[in-house]
């Protein structure tokens, strides 16, 4: 038989009574009654009910469920309660066999705990709930680049191998690179920079990686995350784009996913806007009233974003942080150079994003990379981009993984990752 279909499930209606059909997909369910056998056939799209009888049930011999099969049949009328019409095999044809028992059950009636089911990755997605998620990560992706198109931004894509940190020293993956030591990107952030010399406005959607001791539900080694970087704007105004994204996206996928969102059993709903936007002294204030011990310049640790968390919840912005907290390329404030042009933005606890208007003085930059204790004679490349027309500029990198767990409502962001990268886990 050929492999090639001739419908996907979905795409099959009653106006096809009578025609013939060429389906391919796995075998979800599969009952024997006397004379006839029932399968459940479920490709991407959906799933069909296949009827077998005659020669063709006589001779159908053992076929496991989960394995993939082309059907070839004539649709007609059925009296099952659950389907419009069925599809009456003449043909059927194993071209992948599954194996019995499977690692794990795809179709979720016995439940897997998040390792096993990443230890067999490819046949959870069979389970609809899985397959669900990662459609939707899909519908986030296309709403992104939908939206940043919209709004003037061009793709970009940057280097992963690369010479000297993005993000300062912590945190490197190093490899050897024909002699020469080289390492992962935990970020685009010098490239994106220096695209704004000639592009103006630019984003990049892929992963990062950072060398991150952290055993939680939220980092990874390998992220992806969706950076802009925009020249004459301010850092208010790259807040009022990633607002407007994040809004965009919950729509979208609200509007477009609804099938996605049964599987799920979540609901995704729309988040007011505009976000409250709090400074962090702001934040230093309310922690003091609940009792904290924190002063103004000290980190916000894990407890404390608990805390802030707890006072707004959903998405909103935690912004002006002291300049001692913030990476090298962060511009202070005018009125206040101990504060910085930044911001994160938050849901509840948890960081969905930071950014903020850069240094665009080369001098400036190469003063304050000396302050925290990093060598400018290892940014000559970048340095140097400073000195051929740098505009002002602003930006911000969003983990796409972290705003996924926000829009299904789940906690662990290996729930969103095809094949989730972390200190104990390097394969599938
Ligand atoms: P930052 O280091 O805050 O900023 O990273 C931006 C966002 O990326 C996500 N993220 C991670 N997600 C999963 N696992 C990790 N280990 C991990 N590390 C970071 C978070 C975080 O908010 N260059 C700046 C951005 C900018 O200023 O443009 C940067 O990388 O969601």
């Amino acid at each position: 038989m050929v492999f090639v279909k001739s419908h996907d499930i979905a795409e099959l209606t009653t106006e096809l009574i009578g025609k013939q059909v060429i389906l391919g997909g796995w075998i979800e369910d599969l009952r024997k009654l006397g004379k006839m056998t029932f399968i459940t056939l479920r490709d991407v799209s959906g799933i069909a009910q296949i009827i077998v009888k005659g020669e063709l049930n006589d001779n159908l011999g053992e076929i496991n469920r989960q394995s993939a099969v082309i059907v070839k049949g004539v649709v007609q009328e059925t009296k099952a309660r659950d389907f419009t019409f069925e599809i009456k095999a003449e043909e059927i044809e194993i071209v992948g066999k599954a194996i019995h028992p499977l690692p794990i059950d795809p179709i979720g009636r016995l439940e897997s705990n998040i390792d096993t089911r990443l230890n067999h990755r490819a046949l959870d997605m069979r389970n609809q709930r899985t397959a669900s998620i990662f459609k939707l990560r899909h519908y986030v992706l296309q709403s992104l680049r939908k939206t940043l198109t919209e709004k003037k931004f061009l793709e970009i894509t940057t280097p992963k191998i690369i010479g000297s940190a993005s993000e300062g020293g912590a945190n490197l993956f190093s490899l050897d690179y024909f002699g020469k030591t080289a390492y992962l990107a935990q970020s685009p952030q010098l490239y994106k920079e220096q695209m704004t010399i000639g592009l103006e406005r630019v984003f990049e959607i892929s992963n990062f990686y950072r060398a991150e001791n952290s055993h939680t539900g939220r980092h990874l080694t390998e992220f992806t995350s969706i950076d802009i970087e925009a020249a004459f704007m301010d850092y208010n105004d790259v807040m009022d784009v990633l607002e407007s994204l994040v809004i965009e996206v919950y729509k979208f996928t609200s509007e477009n996913c609804k099938k996605e969102q049964e599987e799920i059993g979540h609901t995704i709903e729309v988040p007011s806007s505009p976000f409250e936007r709090i400074t962090y002294s702001q934040c230093i204030d309310e922690l003091k009233k609940e009792g904290e011990k924190v002063e103004f310049g000290d980190d916000l640790l894990d407890s404390h974003l608990r805390i802030i968390g707890k006072n707004h919840p959903g998405f909103y912005f935690l912004m002006d942080w002291p300049m001692k907290l913030k990476p090298f390329y962060i511009r202070e404030k005018d009125e206040d150079p101990t504060l910085s042009r930044s911001f994160d933005l938050q849901y509840g606890f948890l960081e969905l994003s930071s950014g903020g208007t850069r240094l665009h003085d080369g001098e400036k930059l190469k003063t304050r990379l000396k302050e925290q204790d990093l060598d400018p004679a290892q940014f000559v490349d970048h340095l140097k981009t400073f000195e051929w027309g740098m505009p002002p500029h602003s930006g911000w990198g969003m983990g796409l993984d972290r705003l996924m767990t926000t829009l299904i409502g789940v906690d662990n962001v290996r729930e969103v990752v095809l094949y989730p990268r972390d200190p104990d886990r390097l394969s599938p």
